[in-house]
């Protein structure tokens, strides 16, 4: 490599790690196509990627994970902050020194065999007062070629560090050293789960991923830098990392409107953010579909930026119909992980809207599929490029972001939560943040998929510090402008079920009615009622979808008085958890709750 680091601290940080995991070379990244493809090269050879068909799939690779490494694993993922009431009721607490103690056994000749790519990398727009400069030190040609994809990777980071500019350092190894002469040999590598520690040290600003190559575990610009080290260092600096979408809705009159959205790992952020709206002459476009990073502008109002530059998004269920714009965006140059391989060298997953074709399909743990069971790992899921979604809105790379009208709160619950509801100030947004839940889905390793938790603000795995602390922050940050100038907050459920099961709203695309609600709300139109849960549209207000009946409607619309009875005891009980760092605003958001429920 061209390029002289002159950046001492990052020099001995390189030099360090290569002492400590001693791999056997070291290669500096540049974010080039050559380099792109020498990661992914490395990954053929070695039988970890499978090149698909260029006619089907120009450009593109299928990578099989180990099954034990199939998702982020929220029980090895720690938050090392000096004391455990830094890192709250919500995190796994270890003691730093111990905790690096530990971990440097396990990285200790954990290289051996393998190379360490040195990737360093920005998080924002060039010109972001916000972007945060992150080297990771990895010993995973998958993980280079990811972050290739999803962070803006390249050498001129490192110019721009200069001799001593600040930069987050993440060290990775997926923790399987390989003996002289042996190869991976189509070996996912990775350690026993039980070795495996994704570990945050908030006040250094530092991370060490151990064990896992997979997803949030080990493409650490994403959860890891983008949301837990930068809640600490929003909080800090008085913005805000969420774990948002960002879209724009275009009304048919020309008016453009942004929004964000939290709503829990795999519920629909993805989805809603490429939206194609039902309604004739509405348009949807994307400017994030994972994180936002927000903050307030000159003017007072809230501006919310996109820090990645790919998506890493759930493969099943996404089809032609579902989500044509995902669709396209990966018709070429896209890493698929844990899905199926056709016989012609394509993918397939449940739910891409077409049956299995025939032939042989090799399925995620790459034997044949006898077409029992899925063929798709359920979080299975595609890399590609943001430039190559059809809706990406021309500004998502604005350094300033865009200026947000609305911001909503969503998860999936079959029952109770109403499709959507407004809230009637910041505070009582705030209150409808710290009281999402969803039923648990497969994104994550260590639950129980179809049980309800809580998951405030869609942030329960991403918050890098005390989630009272994080509570009192969203309150508190209002106090930089002034009511009228803030985004107007809903609540939002596109899962409701009917007592038989079947979904009683028909989401996706017909989603876009609903966004037509909010619109015409923030702009100081749309009919809404008062009610004990919040500002409820009445039945006419809503655009109703084909196949949805006035009855169905109504049904999403009603206040199901004794759920919410039952959902205001299970708010307390998530609540007890935070004990004294419990706003007392949101207590007496509860209390309110509770009140109304009783009397009207
Ligand atoms: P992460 O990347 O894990 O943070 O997830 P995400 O929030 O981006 O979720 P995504 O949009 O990928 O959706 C996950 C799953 O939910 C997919 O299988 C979708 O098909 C399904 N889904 C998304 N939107 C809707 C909807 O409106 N209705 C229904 N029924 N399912 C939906
Ligand atoms: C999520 O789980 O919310 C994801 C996928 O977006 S991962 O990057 O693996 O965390
Ligand atoms: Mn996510």
């Amino acid at each position: 490599m061209s390029l002289v680091v002159k950046h001492k601290r990052l020099l001995a940080w390189v030099e360090d790690v290569a002492r400590l995991t001693q791999p056997d070379r070291i290669v500096w990244c540049d974010g080039s196509r050559a380099e792109y493809e020498r990661a992914i090269q490395t990954m053929v050879d070695e039988k970890l990627a499978v090149p698909l068909n260029p006619d089907k799939r120009p450009g593109s690779y299928l990578v099989r994970s180990d099954p034990s490494d199939v998702a982020r694993t929220e029980k090895r993922t720690f938050i090392a902050s000096q004391t455990p009431e830094e890192a709250g009721p919500t995190n796994n607490w270890a003691e730093p020194e111990a905790l690096k103690k530990t971990m440097r056994g396990l990285f200790r000749g954990c290289m051996r065999g393998r190379t360490m790519y040195v990737v360093p990398f920005r998080m924002g727009p060039a010109g972001s007062s916000l972007a945060l400069i992150g080297v990771q030190i990895t010993d995973s040609p998958y993980v280079v070629a990811n972050m290739h994809l999803m962070a803006r990777v390249s050498s001129g980071v490192l110019e721009a560090l200069g001799e001593d500019g600040e930069f987050i350092p993440c060290l990775h190894s997926v923790g399987k050293p390989l003996a002289p002469g042996e190869k991976d040999n189509g070996q996912w590598p990775c350690a026993p789960l039980e070795q495996r520690y994704i570990a945050h040290f908030p006040e250094e600003r530092t991370i060490w991923s151990y064990g896992s190559g997979y997803g949030g575990n080990a493409l650490l610009s994403k959860k890891c830098l983008a949301l837990r080290i930068a809640s600490v260092i929003a909080r800090d600096e008085g913005w805000l990392a969420e774990h948002m979408l960002i879209l724009s809705v275009t009304t048919p009159q020309g008016a453009k409107r942004y929004m964000a959205a939290a709503f829990p790992s795999a519920c629909g952020k993805t989805n809603l953010a490429m939206l194609t709206p039902a309604l004739p002459g509405w348009k949807v476009e994307l400017v994030g579909e994972d994180i936002a990073w927000v903050r307030f502008g000159a003017d007072g109002r809230l501006y919310a930026t996109n820090p990645e530059t790919g998506f890493f998004g759930v493969a099943p269920g996404t089809s032609a119909k579902s989500n044509p714009n995902a669709m396209k965006t990966i018709e070429k140059n896209t890493i698929f992980t844990n899905v199926a391989l056709t016989e012609d060298g394509d993918v397939w997953w449940e739910g891409i809207g077409y049956e299995a074709p025939a032939g042989r399909i090799i399925d995620w743990k790459g034997k044949e599929w006898d077409r029992t069971g899925t063929a798709a790992h359920p979080n299975a899921r595609f890399t590609a490029p943001a430039r190559q979604c059809p809706v990406i809105a021309p500004e998502w790379e604005d350094p300033d972001g865009v200026p947000i009208s609305a911001i909503l709160f969503g998860g999936r619950r079959p029952s109770t939560i109403p499709l959507v509801c407004q809230a009637r100030d910041w505070n009582h947004g705030v209150f409808l943040g710290s009281i999402v839940g969803s039923e648990v889905t497969a994104a994550t390793l260590d639950q129980k998929a179809g049980t309800v938790r809580r998951d405030p603000f869609a942030m329960l795995p991403f918050c890098g510090y005390h989630m009272g602390d994080y509570f009192r922050h969203w309150i508190d940050i209002a106090a930089q402008s002034s009511a009228d100038k803030l985004p107007k907050i809903f609540m939002v459920n596109w899962f409701r079920k009917t007592k038989e099961g079947k979904w009683l709203w028909p989401g996706y695309g017909e989603n876009g009615r609903v966004l037509k609600w909010i619109v015409e709300r923030c702009d100081g139109q749309g009919k809404a009622v008062e009610t004990p849960i919040g500002l409820m549209p009445t039945v006419e207000a809503i655009d109703r979808p084909p196949g949805v009946s006035e009855a169905d409607l109504a049904e999403l619309l009603s206040i199901d008085r004794e759920g919410w009875k039952a959902e205001v005891e299970s708010i307390k009980e998530h609540y007890a958890r935070f004990g004294a760092k419990l706003p007392q605003e949101l207590k007496a958001q509860l209390a309110d709750l509770e009140a109304r429920l009783a009397t009207a």
